[in-house]
Parts: structure tokens; C-alpha cells; sequence
């Protein structure tokens, strides 16, 4: 007799007593028993001894799925923990909706052995003073040494279509891995001298330009604007945005890295007797938060001084009504002094970089104050936007509405103007987060294979490599000034431990933000330029009429900080040094302050606006002072993560050992 076929075996082993008819059943399982009892021995022992084997199979994946399920609760306990102790919850979306390609969460690394706990301002750990690359090769032979292959199992992997990603700890882990302590640095000694004397004559000289920069911004904003939002320098006035000294704040934590104490000292007297945000005005919830509650929380952390922190908690619980939307997806105005928000006046979208681009500080905001709701807040627009659809292979629309959550004017994609601060913000608060929340990190992972794959073109000429714009399937070769912060924060990443070609796409458009300065008559990128796709002799950068206004914009300079920080490569503070001496020839302005510029391509008419904005002394010569600096341990980007106003916030401490 041959054994029963699959057929017979299904037949012979399954009844169901809830089926249509139980007396079928019933009858069914005599039959079977009739026709076990007709089978050779030697067939009966062979299906017993499959059903054994089977059983056994099912035993033996029973043990691994429960190890998993172990293995899960014990990251919930993790959390549940961090979100005791800590009161920042970063990964708490883990375990959301998994695709095949996304990233597996595991348990944080553990990590052995414990580095050298240093405190206090970065400028006053000379102990350490080591390149951030260095300090990463230092530290992973450590970690080497320390831990055994059974650590190494530990390391994150992370999955994106089919790049595997080693997500260690590149970094150094942050300054402590004590929580309280983190959360209240102890109050540093002063600021460091101006200029620090071991430098050599070039290091000296160009920050001392640096500082002689913001000393001559200063004066126009002390004599013309003091108290006011942005000074205007060639009427020697002022203008006034939200009225709440824009510029002072966004400039506090820059005087305080470049040692201008008596100039910090009067605008820190500012902020404490004349600083109100008791006021019946209307506030872009965006720029608020970057420039103000950004500033006021990295001043804290640089000064240890409660003001500061007083002060953030003010500005910070006034921009909540912002969050009371329908969809959760905040208005852009919030006033300020009623409570009340709304969107602007002519729709009910709001920008998508705004949204996604205030959670550093919320968040930061949340750890200090051991107050959830802001990054709650935050955090809730962040899961929302991940699980959107309408992306582009990761690229999403420039705005989204506030009252049924969807992105709106679908079809355009840019890493510009209403977008770019979304990706900087994907890859940064993964960063601030410990590298934990892994929805970021695919968000991130997946939006720079789109950018490589839609947006990233080569000029004709010169094989420049440029990021463009995608409308409604249609390439436009048009690149935005903004979206030269784009190679600092793939450096960034990809010293955090991503992709190589990261790097490598990194260097190629810093080469390109270089020469939209290099390639204008007076040396300063225009807002806009676009690119010749044709192969000709002729120009790779064209620059439309409207387009040749410069607005001291800072993400070039931004680039070539990060650039040099991971590379060592002297032809960027080269460039930069180029770059700030167009500054100074062509928007300084006499008797204090520098201005806008309408045309960058004329010389001898460059058309002042009469307008420096606050990111001018908050980002441009914050990163000129950074990039020129030779001390990598002055806010170390293992420890530090820049706000897209450059207000530097701390790494998160590791999670609980
Ligand atoms: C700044 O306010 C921020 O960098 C923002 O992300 C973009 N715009 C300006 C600087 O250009």
C-alpha cells in the first residue's frame, strides 16, 4: 500500500464539530478511525512519527517566537523607563506599522565602559581635544578593546531597501549618561577669551575678523534697533517682525561662543528687565520657536543660567494653542498674548517644513521641564507625517492642511524654500533622540534616495552636481540658496554612521554651493540659481533677474563647518574665508550693521535693502566663528545638534543602562 496522499492525511486528521452538519462529522471520525485501524503498521508508525516531528518543529518555534516577544517587552520596559525617568520619549513610535523594509528596533546597545564624564561649556574641555573624526576613531577602538562579540551582536542594523546601515554609536556618547544631571547643566565659568592665544597667525586672524564682524553688526543693531526685531542699517532704523528683540535673542548664544562678554552681558540685562512675551501680537509659530524658544534654550545650556530657561518655558507655553487644530497639525500664527491661532488668512494649510522643523526644540523643551506636552505635541506631527501618503519615494509636498492632516498642492517636490528643513529635521532629531527612533531614520534614508533619484542632476558644462525641482513629473534645473544646507547635513548623517555615498554626494554640492559664490561678480550667492543641463562652453549657473538677491544667508558657510569638522580639508575654510570677505566688502555698512543686497552680479550696484536679518548674527557668523576655529571641542557635533537657526541643543543622554 502507498502511504495516504496529502489528501487522505488532511481527512484522516481534521473534524469539525461546528460544521454544517455535526452527525456528518460524527460519522467522518468513524470512518477515519475505521480506515486508521486499516492501515499497515508500518504506515501508522510513519504518520505517527510525522506528527511528532511536527510537534517538535512547533515546540522549537514556540521557544523563539516568546524569546522575541521577551525581547519586545523588554524595550517596552525600556521606554516605559525612559519615559519615567527621562521624560523624553523618542522612540514612541517603535513598533509602529513595520513593512518589509523597515528597520528592526532593538534594545540600545549596551555599553561597557564608561567615558570620560566632562561638563561644563564645550570651549573649557580642552582635556579632549581631538577632531570629532578622530575622537570617533579613538572612541571605537575603545569600544573595541572593551566589548566582546557578543556587544558587537548588539550593534543596531537598520534596513533600508536592502542597504544595510550599521547605526552604532559613531558619536561620542553625550556628556552623561545620568539623566537629572543632564537635564540640569551645572552653570559654566565665563565664556572663553575672544580669541584663544594657542592659535596659529591664520586661525588668529580669521576670527578675529569674525568677531570684528559681529562687533560692527552689533553696533548698528545697539545704536538703531536695540530692543527691536532686525535693524535697518541704511536708514539706521529699525523693522519689526514680532516685536520681541529677534535679533538679540537669535544672537545671544553667538556672542557667548565667541567671548563677547560685555556685549552679551547688555543683552542678557535686556532679556531679563524688558523681555515680555505678554503681548497682543500675532507670532509665525516656525520662526518663533527656531529663533526664539531655539535661542533662549541653547543659551541656557551654554550659561547654566536659569533666565534663560524661565524665559523658554514662557515663550514656549504661549505656542501651544498653535497644536489645537482638528488634524493636529499646528497653524502657522499664534497670538501670543490671547492664546489664540490660526492659519494665515488666505488658506487652512500650513507649510510642511514649518510643522516638521520645531521638534528639537519642543522636545528639548519637554527633557528640561519634565513637561511632556510640547514634545508630545511635536511628536504626534512627526507620526503623522510618517504615515502620510502622497510622498514621492520619500519627498513630500510643501504643505499640509490643518484640518483633515493631508498634504495639499501635491505634485511638487523641492529640497528648498517650505521643504528643506523637514529632511535636516528627520536626520537631527534621530540624532538628538540617541539614534533610537528608527521612523526618522527611514524617513531620512528614504528621502535621500529620492533626492538622488528625482532631484540630483549635472550641469552640462562643468559637471556640477545640483539638486533641482521636480513639478508634476517635470525636472526644473532651479536651486534654491537654502538648499546648500543640504551637504553639511549629509555629512552629518554620514558620520553618524550612514551611507558612504552620502559623503561622497556631500562633497559634490558643497563644490557646487562654493561656486554659486565663486561664479558671481561680487563673490555672494544669489537666492536663486538655475543650471545648464546643456554641454556647452557656457556658464553652469544662470541667474534670473529676480533671482540676484542676497540675503546674508547662512547655509553655505553652515556646510563648509560641517564639512571641514569631518574632513580637515583646509580648502573649506578657504572658501569661507573668500566668502566673508565678500561680505565685508559688499554688505557692510558704515556706522554699524550689514545689508541685504538686490544684485549680486553687479559690483559697482548692488542695490543695499536696508535690512540685516537676525539669522545673520545668529547662523552666517556663528558658522564663519565655527568653521574658522581650530578647536573641534567648541560644541563638539558628538555632543551638540544645531537647531536650522544653529542654536546648538545636547545630544541626548544614552538611555538607561
Ligand atoms: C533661517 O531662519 C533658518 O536657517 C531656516 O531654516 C531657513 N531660513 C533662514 C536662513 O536662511
Amino acid at each position: 500500500m502507498y502511504p495516504p496522499s496529502r489528501k487522505d492525511f488532511i481527512s484522516l486528521t481534521l473534524s469539525d464539530p461546528h460544521s454544517q452538519n455535526y452527525n456528518n462529522g460524527k460519522h467522518r471520525r468513524q470512518s477515519c478511525w475505521r480506515k486508521w485501524k486499516q492501515l499497515s503498521r508500518l504506515q501508522r508508525s510513519l504518520i505517527l512519527f510525522l506528527l511528532a516531528l511536527l510537534l517538535i518543529l512547533g515546540l522549537l518555534s514556540y521557544s523563539s517566537i516568546t524569546e522575541h516577544w521577551r525581547g519586545l517587552s523588554d524595550q517596552e520596559d525600556w521606554l516605559e523607563l525612559n519615559d519615567r525617568e527621562l521624560k523624553a520619549i523618542p522612540p514612541d513610535a517603535a513598533g509602529e506599522a513595520r513593512g518589509p523594509n523597515i528597520p528592526i528596533l532593538v534594545k540600545p546597545p549596551v555599553k561597557k565602559k564608561i567615558f570620560a564624564n566632562k561638563r561644563g561649556p564645550p570651549s573649557l574641555q580642552r582635556d579632549a581635544n581631538v577632531s570629532d573624526t578622530v575622537g570617533r576613531e579613538k572612541q571605537e577602538q575603545v569600544v573595541q578593546e572593551d566589548e566582546g562579540e557578543e556587544e558587537e551582536k548588539q550593534k543596531k542594523i537598520v534596513s533600508w531597501r536592502g542597504a544595510m546601515i550599521e547605526a552604532d554609536q559613531a558619536t561620542e556618547p553625550p556628556p552623561s549618561a545620568n539623566e537629572k544631571e543632564a537635564a540640569v547643566p551645572p552653570a559654566p565659568a565665563n565664556p572663553a577669551g575672544t580669541v584663544p592665544l594657542e592659535v596659529s597667525p591664520e586661525t588668529r586672524v580669521r576670527l578675529e575678523a569674525v568677531c570684528d564682524a559681529f562687533r560692527h553688526a552689533w553696533k548698528g543693531y545697539k545704536d538703531y534697533a536695540w530692543g527691536h526685531d532686525e535693524l535697518k542699517p541704511i536708514s539706521k532704523s529699525f523693522g519689526e517682525w514680532f516685536g520681541l528683540g529677534l535679533t538679540l535673542i537669535d544672537a545671544l548664544d553667538t556672542m557667548w561662543i565667541m567671548g563677547l562678554k560685555e556685549e552679551f552681558a547688555e543683552a542678557k540685562t535686556w532679556v531679563e528687565k524688558d523681555l515680555s512675551f505678554n503681548k497682543n501680537v500675532d507670532v509665525n509659530l516656525f520662526e518663533t520657536t527656531i529663533r526664539i524658544l531655539g535661542g533662549l534654550l541653547s543659551t541656557y545650556h551654554l550659561t547654566g543660567d536659569q533666565l534663560f530657561l524661565e524665559k523658554a518655558k514662557d515663550i514656549g507655553s504661549r505656542l501651544m494653542p498653535a497644536f489645537k487644530t482638528p488634524s493636529k497639525i499646528p497653524f502657522s500664527d499664534v497670538n501670543i498674548g490671547k492664546g489664540t491661532a490660526h492659519p494665515p488668512r488666505w488658506t487652512s494649510d500650513s507649510t510642511l517644513a514649518e510643522v516638521t522643523s520645531i521638534q528639537l526644540e519642543f522636545r528639548e523643551l519637554s527633557r528640561l521641564t519634565q513637561d511632556p506636552q510640547y514634545q508630545e505635541a511635536v511628536n504626534e506631527v512627526m507620526t503623522l507625517v510618517h504615515k502620510l501618503p502622497g510622498k514621492h519615494d520619500g519627498l513630500v509636498p510643501m504643505f499640509i492642511n490643518t484640518n483633515n492632516g493631508q498634504f495639499t498642492h501635491k505634485g511638487v517636490f523641492t529640497l528648498g524654500a517650505r521643504a528643506d528643513s523637514y529632511y535636516e529635521y528627520l536626520l537631527k532629531q534621530w540624532i538628538q533622540g540617541g539614534k533610537t527612533e528608527d521612523n526618522l531614520l527611514e524617513d531620512y534614508l528614504e528621502a535621500i534616495e529620492g533626492v538622488k533619484k528625482h532631484l540630483v542632476r549635472q550641469t552640462g558644462p562643468s559637471k556640477l552636481t545640483f539638486v533641482g525641482e521636480l513639478s508634476h513629473n517635470r525636472f526644473n534645473p532651479k536651486m534654491d540658496h537654502l538648499v546648500c544646507f543640504l551637504p553639511g547635513t549629509l555629512a552629518l548623517g554620514a558620520h553618524n554612521g550612514l551611507p558612504g555615498d552620502h559623503m561622497d554626494l556631500a562633497v559634490q554640492l558643497m563644490e557646487t554651493c562654493h561656486q554659486m559664490y565663486k561664479q558671481m561678480e561680487t563673490g555672494l550667492s544669489p537666492e536663486i540659481a538655475h543650471f545648464s543641463l546643456q554641454a556647452s562652453d557656457g556658464s553652469d549657473v544662470i541667474v534670473k533677474p529676480a533671482d540676484r538677491h542676497n540675503l546674508l544667508r547662512p547655509e553655505t558657510v553652515e556646510s563648509l563647518f560641517y564639512m571641514y569638522r569631518f574632513t580637515k580639508d583646509a580648502k573649506y575654510r578657504d572658501w569661507g574665508w573668500d566668502m566673508l570677505q565678500s561680505f565685508n566688502k559688499y554688505t557692510k555698512v558704515s556706522g554699524g550693521g550689514y545689508t541685504s543686497i538686490n544684485n549680486v552680479r553687479d559690483p559697482l550696484s548692488t542695490g543695499p535693502r536696508d535690512k540685516m536679518e537676525s539669522f545673520f548674527l545668529g547662523e552666517t557668523l556663528k558658522y564663519f566663528y565655527l568653521l574658522f576655529s581650530d578647536d573641534m571641542e567648541l560644541l563638539s557635533l558628538d555632543k551638540y545638534v544645531f537647531n536650522t537657526e544653529a542654536h546648538p541643543l545636547p545630544i541626548w543622554p544614552s538611555p538607561p543602562k
